[in-house]
């Protein structure tokens, strides 16, 4: 096993990585920006050192300043958390070439999967069909106006080195292609450097549903049943559940079984997210993210694994500790995003907090590195963290989110508390009976 881990992130999920550390009796070394000094982090792991001034670019995102500060703490292992270089195969390539150990899967895999045409191609020779379109890059205006008449209007279009939504356009018909094709290219290369684009029937009302997965490297893998993320806006997720509202067990275990068979098959170390659009009973692959997600304790609550801890194992080769048929949802568990920002107009709100409660009682988690007197700086996202409840059934569990959200202070900063209240006592959310644009739309006709 590692003796010391270094966390290369901040937040609530660098206090995560750090809490799985030292239940292991790992080590665990925390990397700040100067903004960070008073950190929750900073204070929690057994030592720290600075990266860097407060802009990510210069600091949580610097690949020299994290391979540094490894050598430095002689570190063995490298947690990346999510976001930062969590995705970054040149990182994870670096700290290979170093002889540092990332916590994830190979740079092999992060690079495959972080290619989003690849990805398709790979899921598709496991089994696993994404959306019908084009197979590989569509090459020329025209190459795109063939295949939408093939496939169908309305198409989307995408940029291979995209995903978070950027770098897609929408076409509803003939006249529509040229301008969305030349539009997703440009933008792609603007964002990406890759004007790599590829072709898809574009899906209505889709529901956003992902599995987790762990692979332990060496031909085994497991599921741990999906979680339902179609509540977001602009990209961003803000309410994860799980199980899913619209899935049984018999679909549960259908589409786990051949997720789980994928990463076996590719020999796949650590946990995964294989991301589906699933409309009118049947699940289409969009795209696999290779890292610890915001929203994994949701899928933690129901299945009773401690999922970072199994990544800290699987990438010390020491396997996992859990099989499958020994494996079970049970209850449902529900993750309000809390973030620093204004109700409805979600502008940023970073300040002091004057004051900070958590709420607690049995079935409620909050994992947040906020306390009170504690400065939210202006330089990084604004989750401050997040509530999650775990009970029996679906109404229960929004019953717990609603008390639960009533005994949360953050005192002196703006939060998004009162949008997951008003959500709570939506007939729509109590019915689950909602999709990918759901929340926007809601958004649009609800007056604050
Ligand atoms: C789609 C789609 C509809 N049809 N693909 C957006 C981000 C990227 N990860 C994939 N996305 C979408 N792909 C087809 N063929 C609709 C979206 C989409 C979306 C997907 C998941 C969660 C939120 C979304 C919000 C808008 C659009």
């Amino acid at each position: 096993m590692f003796s010391k881990i270094l966390v290369a992130n901040r937040g609530e999920i660098a206090l995560r990585i750090i809490r799985a550390c030292k239940e292991m009796g790992i080590g665990a070394v925390a990397v700040h920006s100067t903004a960070d000094a008073n950190a929750m982090h900073v204070r929690m792991a057994d030592e720290a050192i600075c990266i860097g001034p407060p802009p990510s670019a210069d600091s949580y995102l610097s690949q020299s300043a994290v391979m540094s500060a490894c050598i430095v703490t002689k570190s063995d292992a490298v947690h990346p958390g999510y976001g930062f270089l969590s995705e970054n195969p040149s990182f994870a390539q670096m700290l290979e070439d170093h002889g540092v150990n990332f916590i994830g899967p190979s740079a092999e895999h992060v690079r495959r999967m972080g290619d989003k045409i690849e990805a398709k191609r790979v899921m598709q020779s496991l089994n696993i069909a994404g959306v019908p379109g084009s197979d590989g890059p569509v090459e020329s205006s025209d190459d795109a106006q063939r295949i939408a008449n093939d496939i169908g209007f309305p198409v989307i279009i995408k940029a291979s080195g995209g995903g978070g939504g950027r770098g897609m356009r929408i076409a509803t018909g003939r006249d529509q292609v040229e301008g969305a094709f030349t539009e997703a290219r440009s933008e792609a290369l603007a964002a990406f450097g890759n004007d790599e684009v590829y072709i898809e029937k574009y899906l209505d009302r889709p529901r956003h549903i992902e599995v987790q997965v762990i692979g332990d490297g060496k031909g085994n893998g497991i599921h741990l049943g999906e979680r339902d993320c179609s509540l977001q806006r602009r990209h961003q997720k803000i309410l994860e559940e799980a199980p899913g509202p619209a899935i049984d067990p018999t679909l549960r275990a259908r589409i786990g079984i051949q997720c789980a068979e994928a990463v076996a098959k590719m020999g796949y170390a650590g946990a995964g997210t294989v991301e589906f659009l699933y409309a009118d009973g049947a699940f289409y692959f969009i795209e696999m993210n290779t890292r610890l997600q915001v929203e994994h304790p949701v899928t933690e609550a129901v299945y009773g694994v401690d999922i970072v801890r199994e990544q800290i194992r699987v990438a010390a080769g020491q396997g996992l500790s859990i099989q499958q048929d020994h494996l079970n949802t049970r209850g449902h568990a529900i993750e309000a995003r809390i973030n620093a920002e204004t109700v409805p107009e979600f502008r940023p709100s970073p300040g002091q907090v004057t004051t900070f409660h958590a709420p607690g009682g049995p079935g409620v988690r909050m994992d947040t590195a906020v306390y009170t007197g504690y400065e939210i700086p202006p330089w990084y996202d604004s989750l401050v963290g997040k509530v999650i409840v775990h009970s029996e059934d679906r109404a229960s569990a929004l019953a717990k989110l609603s008390q639960a959200l009533d005994e949360l202070i953050i005192d002196g900063i703006e939060h998004n508390a009162p949008l997951f209240q008003k959500l709570c006592a939506n007939k729509d959310i109590q019915d689950g009976n909602y999709h990918i644009h759901w929340l926007e739309s809601w958004l649009n006709e609800t007056s604050w």
